[in-house]
């Protein structure tokens, strides 16, 4: 049995759990990492074949796509962040972008055996977003997409980009964000995370073989 299913936890709150995607024979593929600046304290555990959510960054919209992220994505992901938020959101989504893109580089390793390439579209109401992953280790973001209003709660939508941007430098992918459409920037923005939740779903796939898709052997 695959998909979702709806957990209760203690404090009586409902969570989504992706049930065990773990192939047998297959080890399951985790990072853990931790990085500390003047301005962050970001602690991440990454699971690609799923497991519970648990995120914290200070900033309600930010954990919502975060959490939805995770949830279209299939993964686990235990995310901790302590930011300066007195400055602004900025340092905190920036170097989230940072720490969870070195989780899927750690994660994936030599990123051998992977489908590699994915592209998504999701719909949420109004809007309409597109992303295409390449999970390439050349480092490469073009983002198009706009936005209506400076913050949706206390998350900058100008931040959006930053995050990921900062993503795919970090895991060393190359990502194409398309907004076709939309009005709502809370709609665009999570038609955004799910899109790219999805595309990296789809792109860690492995092929079933142990082989890096690439001419040159490796990636
Ligand atoms: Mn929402």
């Amino acid at each position: 049995m695959s998909g979702m299913a709806a957990k209760e936890n203690q404090s009586g709150a409902c969570s989504l759990v992706v049930e065990d995607k773990r192939q047998e024979g297959m080890p399951m593929r985790q990072a853990a990492i931790a990085r500390k600046t003047l301005e962050t304290d970001i602690r991440c555990r990454l699971t690609l074949e799923g497991g519970d959510r648990r995120i914290a960054t200070g900033i309600g919209f930010f954990d919502h796509m975060l959490t939805a992220f995770a949830v279209h994505g299939g993964f686990g992901l235990d995310l901790q962040a302590d930011g300066d938020l007195q400055v602004d959101c900025h340092h905190t989504i920036e170097d989230t972008g940072i720490v969870l893109g070195r989780a899927f580089a750690q994660a994936l390793g030599d990123k051998s055996g992977i489908e590699r390439y994915a592209t998504f579209t999701v719909p949420m109401d109004e809007s309409l977003a597109a992303a295409s992953v390449d999970i390439s280790g050349r480092p490469f973001l073009v983002f198009h997409a706009s936005f209506d209003t400076p913050s949706v709660g206390g998350f900058d939508c100008a931040m959006t980009e930053e995050f990921f941007r900062a993503f795919a430098f970090a895991a060393g992918i190359t990502l194409h964000v398309n907004l076709a459409y939309g009005r709502n920037d809370h709609h665009k923005i999570e038609a955004i995370f799910k899109a790219a939740a999805h595309a990296m779903r789809l792109a860690v796939r492995r092929r079933g073989d142990n082989t890096a898709l690439s001419t040159k052997g490796s990636l």
